[in-house]
């Protein structure tokens, strides 16, 4: 850390960019307390000078002026400055007595995205909201990847055991709802996207992606495949099909270690290749080629993201995901699907002693808990019907589910009447505008970063430890001195747990963030002397790689990694097979044709923008400057028939709501699907973002719907939800 500095001198600082899952490197350059440039980190073995624009703006992050320092309350005249003590103490005032009162489920928890971005937040706040004992807890986890960790966890015993595509070795890629040329990769950490992408293509390979819309990464692709919004599931049933029916079974490895094999043939039979096409829009031919291409490779990986995982069947579609990855010999094979090995293992080689899911449910709509929480679809609805359980009051932290989860209004009206609410968070916006009080922790520049998720998703072993940049500000406390500090004061009354609570915290503030680092590396892979090139690893060695460090390309774990009560790979989990139901009643529904009324029908499907971070970066200038990003896409076939133009205003609704903004007019989308990004609808009263506010545009989430559910697993469906669309 910078510590002695004279305000002219010129200090170089390598750290890790925290804003999307791609853990670019940056070279940031200070003077003083003011950042002089930020740029991509060339000597960063990992992303190799890479970086977006976003990173540049962690400097007006920094800077912002609407960026709270201190703890705020809401008082009849506006928001008010407190101290910090005052703050906890009305807290705990308050959420105990709620808790006495109505019971501990009665306290709510939202966690959002940036919380997995956040070292600080991943310890501490775990503790926190473990000590609260409320089952209300919810995170953006059920707007995402939920789907994800239930295929982990049915099929491999672990939530966390994520496939993760080995792009840099692969011969064949198909993607499959997801635009990392855009997004900078998801559940597939990887720095430069584009340049792995061409090498796949210099190597000879192949990339194939499959998406409503013509993306960016489609127009680098080989070939781009229009598939009708949420019809993922029949597409990847009739591949799986068509892999039987042609004998291209070949499990290869994996074959000794996977149970139900001989069930699958009988479970996709329903679905051909003949029968799909009419659905997603795909011939026959085109899926056949793909399926037969895909086999012949020396390698190949399906890789899917949330254009699928937000999805109607998006459980179904990841369990297939996995299933036809493993039926091709490409699971935890060099240049398919691959598992990591980072440095600190959240996973482990201890099975699991339950599955964590449907182990309890929501009161209101009986939706299943997953890992712990309930999905964010249930939210409103547990705050507005009354009854034992109810929740009276909410803690968001570092979260925006106003704009971010489906139904806005609904969600806004169920916070309105919440007898109390905190936030912890930096920015007044959609959410936080809500609570009662706001404790802000400091910005990304302020505190110490490392990955503990993100590595267990990166494309290569990696680990990086990046030092706090700037001294926080005089009298703010960090995330974890937050955490803390709530724990503290909600510890259960009486000595004995007062004191026992008091003293697990002095542990953890003696060891402190990079103590408690060191100890999962001891612990972790590296730490003994099993890896002969990176034996003892702790965090002193990992310091000293200033550019982080290189722990190798991914490599096979399996069996060893596959902690399932037998062992074994499951291939047809009972909880994907019943669900099959579901998916063939949709299917013969769908063939019956249900549009009689002639009215055009169109699907919503969502979209991201090289310069958002999902809502919560547009008061950067430099982020939202220039063409206004909350547009929407529709074919340019159907707007001539509903006689709309570029430029002009549309109005699509919804089962719950309207929305209205300009449209782009493009042959780039396929008929019948209208494409809107999230994270917009800025501007409202009461609200203190003053730059996002004056490029507000709408939230497409007032007209997802918190009904339009993957029904296994509760994750929303905010992909393929059925709309109308008018000139406005
Ligand atoms: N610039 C930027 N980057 C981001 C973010 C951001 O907000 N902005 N957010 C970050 C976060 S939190 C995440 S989770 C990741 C997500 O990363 P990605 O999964 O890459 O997300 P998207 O770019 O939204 O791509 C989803 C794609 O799915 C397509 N799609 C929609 N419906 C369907 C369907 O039914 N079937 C198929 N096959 N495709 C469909 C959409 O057209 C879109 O191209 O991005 C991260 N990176
Ligand atoms: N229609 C539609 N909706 C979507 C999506 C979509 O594709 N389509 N994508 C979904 C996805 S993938 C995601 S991940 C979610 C995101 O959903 P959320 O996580 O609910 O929303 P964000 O926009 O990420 O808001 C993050 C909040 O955290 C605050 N914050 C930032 N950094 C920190 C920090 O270090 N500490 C604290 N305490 N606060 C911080 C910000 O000020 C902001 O208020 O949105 C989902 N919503
Ligand atoms: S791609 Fe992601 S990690 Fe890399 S600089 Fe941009 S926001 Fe940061
Ligand atoms: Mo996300």
């Amino acid at each position: 850390m910078p510590k002695i500095q004279l305000k002219t001198s010129l200090i170089t600082q390598y750290r890790t960019c925290n804003l999307c899952e791609a853990m670019c490197g940056l070279k940031i350059e200070i003077k003083g307390d003011k950042v002089h440039s930020i740029k991509g980190d060339k000597q960063d073995p990992f992303s190799q000078g890479h970086i977006c624009p976003k990173a540049i703006a962690l400097q007006d992050l920094y800077t912002d002026k609407d960026r709270l320092t201190k703890p705020v309350k809401k008082t009849k005249d506006g928001w008010q400055e407190i101290s910090w003590k005052e703050a906890f103490k009305l807290i705990a005032v308050k959420l105990k007595s709620t808790q006495q009162q109505h019971g501990r489920d009665s306290v709510g928890v939202y966690a959002g995205n940036p919380t997995v971005h956040n070292l600080e937040a991943m310890i501490y706040g775990a503790d926190f909201f473990r000590q609260l004992g409320s089952k209300n807890r919810y995170s953006a986890t059920s707007v995402d990847q939920l789907p994800h960790h239930l295929a982990a966890m049915l099929m491999f015993g672990h939530p966390l055991l994520l496939p993760i595509p080995d792009i840099d070795h692969t011969d064949f890629m198909v993607i499959l709802g997801a635009n990392p040329v855009v997004s900078n990769g998801s559940i597939m950490t990887v720095p430069n996207v584009k340049k792995r992408l061409k090498n796949i293509q210099k190597r000879q390979g192949k990339i194939i992606t499959i998406d409503p819309r013509l993306t960016e990464t489609g127009k680098l692709a080989d070939q781009h495949l229009m598939i009708k919004p949420g019809t993922d599931a029949y597409l990847l049933m009739a591949m799986i099909n068509y892999l039987f029916d042609k004998h291209l079974v070949n499990c290869n490895r994996l074959k000794r270690h996977l149970d139900d094999l001989d069930k699958i043939q009988d479970l996709v039979k329903n679905f051909t290749t003949d029968k799909v096409a009419q659905h997603t829009g795909i011939s026959a031919s085109d899926i056949a080629n793909l399926v037969e291409e895909f086999c012949q490779a020396k390698s190949a990986v399906l890789y899917a993201r949330i254009g699928v995982s937000t999805h109607e069947f998006g459980s179904l579609a990841n369990w297939l995901v996995n299933l036809f990855n493993i039926l091709t010999g490409n699971m935890d094979s060099k240049g398919g699907m691959m598992f990591t090995t980072p440095a600190i293992d959240l996973i482990g080689h201890k099975k699991p002693q339950h599955k964590k899911f449907a182990r309890y449910f929501s009161r209101v709509s009986g939706y299943p808990e997953t890992i712990g929480e309930f999905p964010v679809v249930a939210l409103a609805e547990e705050i507005l019907t009354p009854g034992e359980g109810q929740i009276k009051a909410m803690i968001t932290a570092a979260g925006n589910p106003l704009l971010s989860t489906p139904n806005n209004a609904q969600l806004s009206r169920a916070f309105e009447q919440l007898d109390f609410m905190l936030s912890i968070d930096f920015y007044i916006n959609e959410t936080t505008k809500h609570a009662d009080i706001i404790l802000p922790p400091p910005s990304p520049l302020e505190r110490p970063h490392y990955d503990l998720v993100f590595n267990h998703l990166a494309v290569r072993n990696y680990a990086k430890y990046s030092e706090t940049l700037f001294e926080r500000a005089k009298g703010s406390l960090s995330e974890a001195q937050i955490y803390q500090a709530l724990t503290q004061v909600m510890a259960p009354d009486g000595i004995i747990s007062k004191s026992k609570i008091w003293l697990k915290i002095q542990v953890l503030k003696w060891l402190g963030p990079e103590g408690i680092l060191n100890k999962g590396i001891k612990k972790g892979p590296y730490g003994k002397n099993q890896h002969a090139e990176f034996k003892y690893l702790n965090l002193k060695k990992i310091k000293q790689h200033t550019h982080g460090m290189d722990l190798g390309a991914l490599k096979p774990c399996f069996p060893a990694k596959i902690l399932t009560k037998n062992g074994n790979i499951q291939l047809a989990p009972e909880e994907f097979v019943k669900d099959l139901k579901r998916l063939n009643e949709k299917l013969s529904e769908d063939s019956l044709g249900s549009n009689s009324d002639g009215e055009k029908r169109f699907t919503l499907i969502g979209r991201r923008d090289p310069r958002t971070c999902n809502s919560w970066m547009h008061n950067s200038y430099r982020l939202v400057k220039g063409k206004p990003g909350c547009i929407a896409h529709m074919n340019d076939q159907d707007a001539l028939e509903l006689n709309i133009q570029t430029g002009q205003l549309i109005n699509i609704s919804s089962r719950v709501g309207k929305i209205s903004l300009p449209v782009e007019v493009t042959d780039t989308m396929m008929s019948g699907s209208v494409s809107v990004p999230h994270g917009w609808g800025h501007g409202e009263p009461q609200t203190r973002m003053s730059i996002a506010n004056a490029h507000a545009g709408v939230s497409v989430n007032q007209i997802t719907d918190e009904k339009f559910v993957d029904k296994l697993s509760g994750n929303a469906a905010l992909n393929g939800v059925p709309v109308k669309i008018t000139a406005a």
